[in-house]
Parts: C-alpha cells; structure tokens; sequence
C-alpha cells in the first residue's frame, strides 16, 4: 500500500492518557508486554490459572501439527461451572449476575448467580431428559431474554456445543447452520420484542426444521410474548414444561480443554457460511483473561454492559463467557438503541463499563448530544468500542459526550475466528489516539506485512497478519479442516491471515484499514474507504458514511459515497454534495475526492453493525442487488434504490 495516501490518517495529534487512579488500580500494568515477550506460555498459564480446573493440564500448547493447536493440553474443566458454581461456592451466590432490561417498559428481571446456578441445572437436567448428550450439538434461536444465557450454559455443562442464530436470520440461514453441524434439538422462544412490538421467531424455526427433514428430535420453546404458536405434539416441548420442574441439582462433568464449546457460523463473501469452531480450557482462558484485562474489571463494584447480541461472537465472548467467568454484574438489555433508552439505563443501574460498536455511536451523534446530555452517566469510568474501525470523529464524540471526557476508550480489534480481543489499548497503561487500535495485547503477536510476507515497518500500511498461536484462535472450520486450513493460512507459511488491511504509524501503533477487500485501486493509487468514511464523518453535517469503489473505465476504480447526514443538518442544503466532495479533497486529497455523493437516509448494516459494502457497490455499479439475507433490515435497499432512482 502506497504511504503517501495512508499517512492522512495516522496524522492524528490528540492523545488521552489514562486517568491517574484508573492507571494506579490497573489490573494490568505495563510490566504485562515483557513477562508475554520473554514467556509466552507461562504468561497463559497464569491466565488460565485464574479458572477452575478439574484436573490440570500437563502441556500449555501443543503446535506440534499446525495449524491446529491444542492448548493446555490433558486439562479438564467445565465451562458453565466456572461461570456460575464457583462464584456461588465462593460465598458470592446473592450477587446479582444479570440485571435483565426488557424492552416493554419496567419488563426487568435480577438473576443472581446462585439463580442462574439454578436455572442452568435445571435446564441441563432437562436437556438430558429430552436425550441430548455430550458431543450432541443443539442449535438456539432467541432474543435477548435471560434464558438464551441458560440455553448455552446448560449445553456447555453437558458439553453439548451449541450453536447459536441470531435471531435476525431468516429461516433458511437458520436450516443451513442446522445441517451443517448436524442439530437434532432447537431451542427458541414464541417471539421476542422488536420495536415496541411482539415479533414471532416459533415459524421460523418450524419451517427450518421443515427444510431439515427429520434431523430435529426436539424443539424447546420459551414462552416469552405469549403469541399464539403451531404445535408439534411429541416434538415440541414448552420450556416452562420441561426446565422449571426439574432438579436444580447437576453434578458437572469435567471436559477435556479441548472439548468443543461451540460453532459459531460467520457468512463468508460467497456461498456457505463458515463454522467457527471454539473449545473450552482456551477459549475460557482468553475472553475471561482479556475481558478482565482490558476493561480493567473489577468484579466488587463494576456494573459491565456490553451492548452486543448474543447472536454474534462479541456476544458469546464478552457478554457470556467473560463475564461470567470473572463473576461480573452485568446488564443485558432486549431491544435495539432507542433514542435515550440507552442512556436511561446506564443511569438506573449506575453502569461503569459500557462497550458498543462505532455504528451505534455515529447513530447518536446523528441524533445530537442533546440526548444523553439529559441523562446523569456519570458511573461511567470505561468505554469500549468493537466491530469496525472507529472514526476519530466518533471517538472523540464518544469519549466526550458519553464518557464526560474522563472515560478512556479502548477500540478493541478480534475476531469470530481470534474468539478473543487481539489488538487494543490497555486503559491504565496507553495514552489512546483517536483512530487506532494500538496494539497487540500482552501474550499476542501480530504484525503489518507486505504481499511477501515482509514486515512493512513503521509509517507503511499491509495486511494485518497474527504470528503465533493464542489460547481462544479457532480450532478450525466445523467438518472442514481443508477449508480452514486455505481460509487462513495459506497465504503465507506459518502466518494467520486476519483479512484486514492495517497501517502501523510511525510510533508503531496499528491502523486498521478495514477488509482488503475493501481497498480501492482508483488510478493506480490505493485508497482506503475507511479513510474517507473518516473525512465524511469529520464534517459537521456528517452523521454516517461508507464509501465503496466502483468500476470505473478511466480510473479502474472510483470512489462512491453514501452519506447520512445528522439530524440537526436538515437536507444539507443545496450544494451539500460539492461541500463534501471539497471536504474530502482537503482532508485527503483530491485523489480520494468521491466521483459521487449519495445523501441517503439509511445504510445496510448486517446484525453485528458492519455496513454491507458489497451491496452498496451493486447500486455504484448500476447492478441487481445482491443476496440481502444476512441485513438486520432487509427494507434498508429499497430505501436507497428509491433515493437513486429520484435523483437519476
Ligand atoms: C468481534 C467482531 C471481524 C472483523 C474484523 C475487522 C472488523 C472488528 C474492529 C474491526 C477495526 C476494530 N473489526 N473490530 N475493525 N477496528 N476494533 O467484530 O467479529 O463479526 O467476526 O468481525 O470486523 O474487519 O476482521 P466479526
């Protein structure tokens, strides 16, 4: 990547050193980086020594046939006992593990840790009597209610992997994922509660179980809206039915460390989505180490919120087995932001620790500060911020407006496939910069490499690449260690290929640069769309933007915009497109200037809050949009096909 048109980012001055009392208690210091550097396994050793083990492994890492790992190898242990029973046999059983929030207003429920001890009992006792055992995988389909948290629980204790569906996806994404990893029980709920509304989930399921032939034995159903519902006598089985009056006694087996935790399906760019496959004494080790380390928990007296649906990796490693593995209290929340709802709620339950995804954060700047500004946050003393690049302007947005400008912000770069945060800042050790992520956490080691695999050095950009085994990595595709194997590693001998583009400033720190994928080509110069999505967003009308290259017969590629402007902008006035065009050109040059501009009042986003660029480059390019089944809101293309066809 050329470094003349890279180097506008990284000219990024402001930096925010961590507060002082936050920098003293920091659970960790910056001794961390050379304790990893100089033994690497002795470091996860300590990590994984923080959990409860049934016996103890006799090996750290097993690299011997790469890359398939094998770490703390001969260990055993149980995932949900780790994350429920050991807190309550450490006398903290009344602690309140989940503060439920709803979406129905006052719909709120506390679940203690000796409850949820409880409820995960009674639930793996009732999965067992429906004939699930170990080794059997169970597929989930639910909204963001407490008993998704002991569905997935209850199948780590049997050590059935679970496989968890957003609840967004249609029913064939639904039947796809249950065939591939062979689910025979499903559990789901009637519905859940979307926009103030009940929205029904109990048909599709029905109509994927359809598709599955007779694969599915069972399908255990929450009753959560009370709409009505199609029964399958024999097949279908009420949860009220079926866990509530069974035994809250479960003696816990101990699995192997790298007994399977669960698959988590990512859509690849084409064809089948791919099965990430996560195992336990790993996994455990790396989320609760790193949940710990870098929101810096303190388990007494932080209230931890991470925004994330349980659907999605962030999910599954910062909301479920993190957490709950270091005994947080957390706050889990069913709906989608609403404009202050968020904000009510941090206040309420006086949250410390909040982390989101930069999609939700450039929604609220849209709205206007006015919103939180009417809510008292001060318990804030943490902000995270995962899933794409974060915009410098969002950072500072976010970093003032929510976290009073006394909140560090750690912009925390992973993966479904890294299971755990790789590169981030550590909030009582690095004076942040608007825009990076920094740098690899202790005990990880990545680097910025050119096509031949060459460290590119400080002030050049590359692709993002990881140099050595870490304890949650992806084990490998579910049923496919071909696939696995070319997905990312093949590029380069012994390297793990991430898939994304960085720049390494000339401190060192880590500019992510988005998917390569989505580095344009425009006259020979590559530029980045992160990039001029940040110069979108620096403007002040600016509320949103994602830029795709779209061919283009002079220049291969051409640089297409699409904006959303923020509320207080009104229609951006006339000219608003050329002020945006000059915007860009004086931010970045006029290389980058967008050949268009299209104002627009959405954008589309999949679940997890990633812009779908692939569909905006079939509008740049005049083609039939794309498959749109993984959007959150499959609507969202005919908004911005109707805006185009108007202004053509
Ligand atoms: C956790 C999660 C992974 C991809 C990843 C990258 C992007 C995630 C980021 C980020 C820049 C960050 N990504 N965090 N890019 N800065 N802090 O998002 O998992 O859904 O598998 O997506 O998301 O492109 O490769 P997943």
């Amino acid at each position: 990547m050329s470094s003349d048109t890279l180097a506008n980012l990284s000219n990024e001055e402001r930096r925010f050193e961590p507060p002082a009392d936050l920098a003293n208690e920091a659970n960790v210091k910056a001794e961390a980086y050379d304790r990893a550097d100089s033994d690497r396994e002795a470091f996860w050793a300590d990590a994984a020594d923080r959990l409860d083990w049934g016996q103890k492994w006799d090996q750290v890492l097993d690299w011997s046939n790469p890359p398939f790992a094998k770490w703390f190898v001969g260990g055993t242990l149980n995932a949900s006992v780790n994350c429920v029973d050991r807190h309550v046999d450490a006398g903290n059983g009344d602690k309140v593990a989940i503060h439920w929030v709803g979406e129905p207003d006052d719909d709120t429920r506390d679940i203690t840790y000796a409850q949820l001890k409880d409820e995960v009992s009674k639930a793996a006792n009732a999965l067992t009597e429906l004939g699930v055992k170990k080794g059997d995988r169970v597929a989930i389909y639910m909204p963001m209610i407490p008993e998704v948290v002991v569905a997935m629980l209850a199948c780590a204790r049997l050590g059935a992997p679970h496989t968890v569906v957003f609840g967004g996806f249609s029913a064939d994404a639904l039947a796809s994922r249950i065939t591939d990893c062979d689910a025979q029980v499903v559990i789901t709920s009637d519905g859940g509660y979307r926009r103030g509304a009940a929205s029904a989930l109990k048909p599709a399921v029905d109509e994927a179980v359809e598709k599955t032939g007779d694969l599915v034995r069972h399908v255990l159903v929450v009753r959560r809206t009370g709409q009505d519902v199609a029964w399958d006598e024999g097949r279908d089985v009420w949860w009220h039915d079926a866990v509530d009056g069974a035994s809250s006694d479960h003696e816990a087996e101990m699995h192997d460390s790298e007994h399977p935790l669960y698959v988590m399906y990512t859509s690849g760019t084409t064809g089948k989505p791919k099965g990430i496959l996560h195992t336990t004494g790993g996994y455990l080790t790396g989320t609760s180490f790193t949940h710990w380390e870098v929101f810096d928990l303190k388990p007494e007296t932080d209230v931890y919120w991470c925004t994330a649906d349980v659907g999605w990796v962030t999910g599954h490693s910062y909301m479920v087995y993190g957490p709950l593995a270091n005994g947080a209290t957390q706050v889990m929340y069913e709906g989608t932001p609403e404009k202050g709802r968020w904000w009510q709620i941090v206040e309420d339950y006086k949250v410390t620790i909040f982390y989101t995804a930069p999609t939700a954060i450039r929604t609220f700047m849209k709205q206007g500060r006015e919103i939180p500004d009417g809510y008292d946050m001060s318990s804030l003393r943490l902000l995270g911020s995962v899933g794409e690049p974060i915009n410098p302007e969002a950072y500072v947005w976010y970093r003032e407006v929510i976290g009073g400008d006394r909140c560090p912000v750690v912009d925390t770069w992973w993966q479904t496939e890294t299971g755990q945060i790789m590169i981030s800042p550590l909030p009582g050790v690095t004076a942040g910069k608007p825009g990076s992520a920094m740098k690899a956490l202790p005990g990880i080691s990545a680097d910025v490499v050119d096509d031949d695999a060459r460290s590119v050095g400080n002030g050049n950009g590359g692709y993002l690449v990881l140099k050595e085994p870490w304890p949650a990595m992806l084990r490998t595709l579910w049923g496919d260690d071909e696939r696995f194997k070319d997905t990312y590693w093949s590029r380069w001998e012994g390297l793990y290929f991430a898939g994304d583009g960085a720049k390494l400033d000339d401190d060192g720190d880590i500019w992510l640069l988005g998917r390569v994928d989505d580095v344009m080509n425009v006259s020979g110069h590559r530029l980045s769309t992160t990039e001029i999505e940040s110069a979108l967003v620096s403007h002040p009308k600016v509320a949103e933007a994602a830029v795709v290259g779209a061919a283009d017969e002079t220049t291969g590629q051409a640089v297409c915009a699409f904006v959303i402007l923020r509320d207080s902008a009104g229609d951006g006035g006339e000219d608003i497109v050329e002020e945006l065009r000059k915007h860009v050109a004086k931010e970045i040059g006029a290389i980058a200037k967008p050949r268009q501009i299209m104002v627009v009042p959405e954008l589309p986003k999949t679940r997890s809050g990633k812009i779908m660029r692939r569909l905006l480059k079939d509008v740049a390019e005049n083609r039939e949009v794309g498959d749109v089944t993984t959007l959150a809101d499959s609507t969202v293309m005919d908004l911005i096909k109707e805006k185009e066809s108007s202004a053509a």
